[in-house]
């Protein structure tokens, strides 16, 4: 009987590959008996090989790449999956029934806990800004926590660590991507908006009114942010059931997207009104008057706002492009996602925030200080299977 271990070397969460480590004389069973390559011996030093993993009835389970990266003594390979939880969850569990043991090391060595949290955040991150942002982070914490340690001010030190926690947010406009909706009467172009906004034809456009009968939602970036545009069915009364349905549902996605803006067609006064005078609640965040190109000059639909409107409206065309950016801009700010705000040294997960909440409480210097050096000094390992603790409330 031989040995065998398997080590997961990614995140669980969803990304483009996850890859699993397996080693030990046991290697070689599990791959003959999971995978579609009949001899693992074979497979020298810096061999790549595509395959299937198989389940143990030979059914496919995955298509992988396994490759062996080192010239040890002991068979080696990584298995290059699709990066879905189930399927890792597949692939441990077959290793488990070939006997190999999950090995309990640490995957990674950081240099402290503060690189060790960004590097447990970072699959949840959604953009490239995003990344950037968090990684630029661990020098901008370990520098605040370290000047905080440094305090000899017991109240200076911890304003310091209240403003760590006032950015705690900002991981999560990386995370969570900001849902828009687009919403409007029929016809006033919510469709051709969000696709040009979106840079993609996601939903379909047409002279008829009533296309969008549902909502249908894009995931685009917005300077960076991820960002949920949200088209959906018109505003108006219905004229048949389905299109009921859809308006219901309008409605009731109004009070739960991040942000609203009415979409208004500026050479269709009539449509404009009965939306606006039946408008619910509290104004939308945005109003776009669009068709910009076919009627640059009229400001029929303008005078009908209300006055608190004024401010909020955008003159945009779906057609021409002219007005999105000024959209964007103003949605990005409505939404505190400033720039300038980045720049700041922010608690970005559920461990910083704990401690930084508790050394903001704390009642001397010294306590304080131990507190700082848990943030940066300990953790250095993630713990087994912990959970990717994003902030749990934003503050
Ligand atoms: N000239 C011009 N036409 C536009 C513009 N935006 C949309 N349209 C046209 O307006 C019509 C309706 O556009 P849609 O995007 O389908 O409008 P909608 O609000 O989604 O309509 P429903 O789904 O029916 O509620 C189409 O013929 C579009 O080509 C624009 O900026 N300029
Ligand atoms: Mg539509």
């Amino acid at each position: 009987m031989g040995a065998g271990h398997y080590q997961l070397l990614t995140s669980k969460a969803a990304a483009g590959i996850a890859v699993v480590r397996v080693w030990g004389t046991l290697a070689n069973q599990f791959l003959k008996r999971h995978t579609r390559i009949a001899a693992p011996l074979e497979l020298g030093s810096g061999v790549v090989r595509r395959t299937a993993l198989v389940d143990s009835d030979g059914e496919p389970v995955d298509d992988i790449i396994v490759s062996t990266g080192r010239t040890s003594a002991e068979p080696e390979y990584w298995l290059h999956l699709h990066g879905n939880s189930l399927v890792i969850d597949k692939c441990c569990a077959l290793a488990r029934e070939c006997k190999l043991v999950d090995s309990a090391a640490p995957v990674w060595q950081f240099s402290d806990g503060i690189e060790c949290d960004a590097y447990q955040i970072l699959p949840n991150v959604l953009t490239l800004r995003g990344a950037t942002w968090l990684l630029d982070q661990i020098a901008r914490v370990r520098d605040a926590c370290a000047a905080v340690a440094r305090c000899d001010d017991l109240k200076q030190a911890q304003a310091a660590c209240r403003e760590l926690l006032k950015r705690r947010n900002v991981i999560t406009w990386f995370t969570q991507p900001l849902r828009v909706s687009l919403v409007g009467p029929p016809n006033a172009g919510k469709s051709s908006l969000m696709n040009a906004l979106g840079d993609q034809t996601a939903s379909v456009v047409s002279a008829e009114p009533g296309t969008t009968r549902d909502w249908v939602e894009v995931l685009a970036e917005l300077d960076g942010f991820p960002v949920a545009w949200i088209d959906t069915a018109g505003l108006r009364s219905p004229s048949d059931e389905v299109e009921a349905a859809g308006i219901t549902r309008t409605q009731g996605l109004l009070a739960e997207t991040d942000a609203t803006v009415l979409v208004l067609d500026r050479t269709d006064p009539a449509y404009a009104s009965a939306v606006i005078q039946a408008w619910p609640g509290e104004p939308p965040d945005c109003v776009a008057l669009n068709k910009l190109d076919l009627d640059a000059s009229s400001d029929a639909v303008h005078a009908l706002l209300p006055a608190g409107w004024a401010t909020r409206t955008v003159d945009v065309s779906s057609h021409t492009g002219v007005g999105l950016d000024d959209l964007r801009v103003r949605l990005l700010g409505d939404t505190g996602r400033r720039s300038a705000v980045l720049d700041h040294p922010a608690a970005f997960c559920d461990r910083q925030v704990r401690l930084c909440t508790a050394a903001a409480q704390a009642e001397s210097c010294n306590a304080l200080r131990s507190i700082m050096f848990e943030l940066t000094g300990s953790n250095r390992n993630p713990p087994a299977g912990s959970p990717h603790g994003l902030p749990q409330s934003a503050g």
